[in-house]
């Protein structure tokens, strides 16, 4: 090629790299989600068809992951990772040590607004994002008529009043007028964050989906009862439901989640027909995900205070320029890794304390792959390190140890830590977690001082359960 003819070409792409604004975001976060829970990607079950219509237009992840709790409440520390981009031992779960990604997004030149669930302090809701309403600062509510406040200019919150309407469709509502209010000359960056599906599984009487108690599957790795202390047996998510754990009542439980998510999948419909009908429509990133999975029965467990697959899994989809469309990728992240991979297709530098990593070479090409490994930690009790196929979870407390193959068992039913041939394997990686640990400044020890027997039986009386935000 002649060098004029080059030098034109370039002037030509740089031309048009000036010309297309930065792309709009509109992050859609569900609470307690389990990744298996949308039918375009193998549930044959549920009834998902708009998260259906995202999956077909971007990349959805089969391996992103919260990275754990620091309390029963994990919704507090997940969503204090996302939105700063730290890791767990190193998150301010109010979020005021850090610059948020939100307010980075808007100290570039972004229009930002929140609606739904924050569950990090109202002060930081007011330094994340410039515009916010429908907002359910409280605890745990019933959605039909949670108190939700509104941010005034003033970046005051007005005194909450109860929403006239389901949580979930109040705060879709309140995102959508956002929406029709842009004319896509200035970005934006829209964040509507669900209470749902977090118990109580409460949707309008009307809603038409229902699910057949009597033919929902139970999960492949249901149990009773989780076969030993895990150093959480009975957290108030635990209490959900008696023990042992009934298959009838996990069905009962099941077929009212699955409900409650085909309801969300309605709101996220209509997002997507505003932002398909909108001028902006092929400059905006749709990204959905939730802020951890849950156990509904799984290893005999209800909540979300395990470092069990079902629990630590989140769906993650992302649709938009740049993305390839209808694709699947087994690249592992951590969600505190979403942010700043927004931020590289936005070009919004880093806050300098993110500390996640930026995948968007597999937004690309979805064979790439993001992390190597994944260390996870839920307090001092649980904690656990995968590789991609090999999971190990240590419980210091009971001295136990677990060892799955997740390629050959990836309900994690079959624990190999009893395997002789295992034992280097084991070796290793307890030395790989215990300096992953200590590079990320968790100092929680590996073996206990004090040993506790492993064997455990459902308490005859129950501690209070409590209403922190959970
Ligand atoms: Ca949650």
């Amino acid at each position: 090629m002649s060098l004029p003819r080059l030098y034109l070409i370039c002037l030509f792409a740089i031309f048009i790299g000036m010309a297309v604004p930065p792309p709009n975001v509109v992050f859609i976060f569900a609470d307690d989600q389990r990744a298996d829970t949308i039918a375009a990607l193998g549930n044959p079950i549920i009834k998902t068809p708009n998260l259906d219509r995202l999956v077909k237009r971007g990349v959805s992840f089969s391996r992103a992951y919260m990275q754990g709790g620091n309390q029963g409440a994990t919704c507090v520390p997940s969503r204090a990772m996302l939105l700063s981009g730290r890791s767990l031992a190193q998150i301010d779960e109010r979020l005021m040590k850090h610059v948020t990604w939100p307010h980075a997004f808007g100290e570039a030149g972004y229009t930002t607004f929140a609606a739904g669930k924050w569950h990090n302090g109202p002060p930081s809701i007011v330094k994340s994002f410039q515009q916010a309403k429908a907002l359910f600062v409280g605890g745990m509510a019933d959605p039909m008529k949670a108190p939700i406040s509104d941010m005034l200019p003033s970046g005051k919150l007005t005194p909450p009043k109860i929403s006239p309407k389901h949580l979930c469709e109040q705060s879709t509502d309140e995102t959508l007028a956002f929406l029709r209010s842009q004319d896509g000359t200035k970005p934006f960056f829209t964040y509507l964050a669900f209470d749902g599906p977090h118990d109580p599984h409460i949707v309008p009487d009307d809603f038409p989906v229902k699910y057949d108690i009597a033919t929902i599957p139970l999960s492949p790795n249901f149990l009773p009862q989780h076969p030993f202390d895990n150093g959480e047996m009975v957290v108030r998510d635990e209490q959900l439901l008696p023990w042992p754990r009934s298959e009838v009542a996990v069905k009962a439980m099941l077929a009212a989640y699955y409900r409650y998510i085909s309801f969300l999948d309605m709101q996220v419909g209509r997002i997507l027909d505003v932002v398909d009908a909108s001028p902006y429509a092929a400059n905006t990133i749709i990204v959905f995900s939730a802020d951890s999975g849950v156990a509904r029965g799984s290893h005999g467990l209800i909540g979300k205070q395990s470092l069990y697959e079902h629990s630590l899994r989140v769906p993650l989809i992302l649709a938009g320029p740049g993305i390839a469309a209808d694709r699947r990728t087994d690249a592992m992240c951590y969600l505190f890794d979403v942010m700043p991979t927004l931020g590289k297709l936005c070009g919004i530098a880093a806050p300098k304390d993110s500390q996640g990593r930026e995948f968007t070479s597999v937004l690309r090409d979805p064979a790439q792959a993001a992390r190597p490994f994944l260390m996870f930690g839920y307090k001092s009790v649980q904690k656990a390190l995968t590789d991609g196929r090999w999971k190990l979870i240590r419980y210091p407390h009971v001295d136990r140890t677990q060892l799955f193959d997740l390629q050959a068992d990836p309900y994690e039913t079959k624990d190999l830590s009893g395997a002789p041939e295992q034992a280097e394997r084991i070796k290793e990686m307890l030395t790989k977690l215990a300096a992953e640990m200590k590079a990320d400044g968790d100092d929680d020890p590996l073996t206990a001082a004090k040993i506790q027997p492993a064997e455990w039986k459902p308490p005859v009386k129950l501690p209070k359960p409590g209403q922190k935000g959970f």
